[in-house]
């Protein structure tokens, strides 16, 4: 393949890196055409300095950013300066092995149009990471997945190492916000084939990461973002609207069958189980019609699975709905009038468990 490859490197405080980085490189794309783009945040080390220094041996271009404005910012800017139709983004710290790239092109020439060096997938791995680190990278994963189920089949969506082609971006608008710049490009990004790649990610030798706690508040400021920006939020709202619905149908059922009908009689909680199963069904179609419309399946046996799966998820809403009135009123004490706000505890958290089951199991992408 003779395509320039468009490297895009953030630095910030990295010196003893870049030799060895485009050494690296220079080994690993023998045979390639390709440019790497610095974008440095005035790095007080002398980072600059080094890149410029090596701009006469290797095919180097340096941007160099007064104001320090951020990872996802520093690859974003390096987009307005790339020559090529495909673009990696990589550390400059050596964590992320050159030597890889080359299959990651194997991808893209297999007709990916995204590409992620991932540690999650068979083969990858995050050797001497502390448990804690582990847990925290894993549990970002999943608040992921959970929120925006369009990442759900990457396993590496928060990877600093991809590779994509120029026309992911066509039309996107990219908000060049924390750390996570996959996931932004991800969520605003028309990819069509997503591919991963195994890789080991490296132990830092030289300097300091920069991942802090908030960056990882910066995370859940992006995430939330993302959700708005990806219908994601209008799509809970319009969940919880047809919950509320639902409550009109139970009640309004529940009162004709024991007020305008002799049917039920004395029984009154058949009442009960008559209207509150009526407005399953119909939350159900609702949010099969209205909610998911976007994950609409045809055929009758799809909608039954998911009425089905939808009955099974209010079983354990209700559940949780009772259980937390339980807990709240015998053993917290909570007594009137509190009883309100516990059974409202309850019934906000059984919401939340249904909307997410819901969005996992019953309409799954
Ligand atoms: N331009 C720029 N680069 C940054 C900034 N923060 C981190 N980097 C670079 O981004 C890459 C990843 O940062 P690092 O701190 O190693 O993150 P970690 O690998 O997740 O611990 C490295 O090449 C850093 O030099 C920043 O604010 N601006
Ligand atoms: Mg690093």
């Amino acid at each position: 393949m003779n395509e320039l490859i468009s490297l895009i490197i953030p630095t910030h405080n990295e010196r003893d890196n870049i030799t060895p980085l485009l050494e690296r490189l220079e080994c690993a794309l023998s045979g390639y055409n390709y440019e790497a783009i610095f974008i440095d945040d005035n790095s007080a080390d002398g980072t600059a300095k080094m890149i410029a220094s090596l701009a006469s041996k290797y095919p180097v271009k340096l941007i160099v950013r007064k104001d320090k404005r951020g990872l996802a910012s520093a690859v974003v800017d390096g987009l307005s300066h790339i020559s090529g139709k495909i673009i990696t983004v990589m550390d400059a710290d050596l964590q992320h092995p050159p030597e890889i790239i080359p299959n990651l092109l194997k991808e893209i020439e297999a007709g990916a149009n995204t590409v992620i060096a991932s540690r999650y997938v068979k083969g990858g791995s995050c050797p001497g990471w502390r448990l804690s680190r582990k847990l925290n990278s894993r549990g970002a994963i999943f608040l992921a997945h959970l929120l925006l189920p369009a990442t759900r089949q990457i396993s590496d969506p928060m990877s600093g190492f991809f590779m994509f082609k120029k026309g992911v971006l066509t039309g996107a608008n990219l908000e060049p916000l924390g750390y996570k710049i996959l996931l932004e490009i991800l969520a605003a990004g028309n990819f069509k084939r997503v591919a991963e790649v195994p890789f080991a990610f490296g132990s830092r030798n030289d300097g300091k990461s920069k991942l802090n706690a908030g960056q990882q508040i910066a995370y859940l400021r992006h995430l939330f973002n993302l959700m708005k920006r990806t219908g994601e939020l209008t799509r809970f709202f319009k969940f919880a609207l047809v919950g509320a619905s639902g409550i009109g149908v139970n009640e309004g059922l529940y009162w004709l069958l024991t007020r305008l009908t002799s049917l039920v009689g004395s029984l009154d909680i058949w009442a009960v189980v008559i209207s509150t199963e009526t407005s399953v069904i119909t939350n159900f179609i609702l949010n099969n019609y209205f909610t998911f419309a976007d994950r609409s399946q045809p055929g009758l046996k799809s909608f039954l699975k998911r009425l089905l799966r939808f009955n099974l998820v209010s079983l354990v809403g209700i559940s949780i709905t009772v259980g937390m009135f339980y807990i709240l009123t015998r053993f917290f004490g909570v007594q009137e009038p509190y009883d309100l706000l516990a059974l409202l505890t309850g019934i906000t958290m059984a919401m939340l468990w249904n909307y997410l089951a819901n969005n996992w199991w019953t309409w799954k992408p």
